[in-house]
């Protein structure tokens, strides 16, 4: 009796989690970046262990079901089966290859940035977010860990080129249509820079310096969150990224202090 009862437990999660995953309510939101690549590699991991996961359930089903204890019948024992393994080896490297193969040309995308990319960077500490963008040079000033002591985003404001940088704690502004390259660093613990419309994501590491890079490819308002556990007050680590056009977004910039005038020497 049980063994027909889990057998239809089993069948019922698969035609479950088919019907949810079919009704598209926990999809991904719509995609505001570049990275269509990194959808169309989501998709193939979830078609590829989809099938595994139907396929061996109904499986373990049906065999839960037919060999179920029943009296008068014994179960046999065998130690190994070599055709079995093999066959379950080559399907399983298989569908790792078609997972992972085409992740190779994304990942190299993923790691070579555009020439023309405007370059901010990306400051997380518990727990919240901050923003720096290089002024009229286009250069972001040195930083140090060291002097995180001095000032909130660690910056040697002796260096020349850290005069026209412009420091903001929210929320981040970007233009339209370019690239951009997110440099990342963390004060304290792991974080993770995470837009989820724009798919691309990546661990801000305390004593390196990590980046990502994605072209925004919608205007409006989106969620910036940290997807990585980073302490008691992690989930209020968020802020907003606003995506506008080019020239509203020269026109802010403008508008904001450089690092020479907030910050004391
Ligand atoms: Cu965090």
């Amino acid at each position: 009796m049980q063994g027909i009862l889990l057998a239809i437990v089993l069948v019922l999660l698969v035609i479950g989690a088919v019907v949810l995953t079919m009704s598209g309510a926990l999809w991904l939101p719509t995609l505001a970046s570049n990275w269509g690549a990194i959808d169309n590699m989501l998709v193939i991991t979830l078609i590829v262990t989809g099938i595994a996961f139907v396929v061996l359930n109904l499986i373990l089903a049906y065999i839960v079901f037919r060999y179920r204890a029943r009296d008068g019948q014994k179960a046999a024992f065998f130690a190994e089966n070599h055709r079995l393994e093999r066959n379950l080896i080559l399907v399983t490297a298989l569908g790792i290859i078609v997972m992972l193969g085409p992740g190779l040309f994304v990942y190299s995308e993923f790691i070579h940035p555009p020439q023309n990319a405007l370059v901010i960077e990306v400051l997380g500490q518990q727990w919240r977010w901050s923003f720096r963008y290089p002024g009229t040079d286009g250069k972001l000033g040195r930083t140090d860990p060291k002097l995180f002591a001095q000032n909130a985003v660690g910056i040697d404001i002796t260096d020349p080129v850290a005069q026209d940088d412009v420091v903001v704690h929210g929320p981040l502004h970007l233009p339209l249509n370019r690239p951009i390259i997110i440099k990342l660093r963390s004060k304290d613990v792991l974080h993770s820079f995470y837009v989820p419309e724009f798919r691309a994501k990546m661990d801000a590491v305390p004593g390196m310096v990590t980046r990502l890079w994605f072209t925004p490819t919608k205007t409006g308002t989106f969620d910036l969150l940290c997807a990585e556990l980073c302490g008691t007050a992690h989930f209020q680590m968020r802020s907003k990224v606003i995506v506008e056009s080019p020239e509203e977004f020269e026109r802010w910039l403008q508008a904001q202090p450089t690092v020479a005038q907030t910050i004391k020497k």
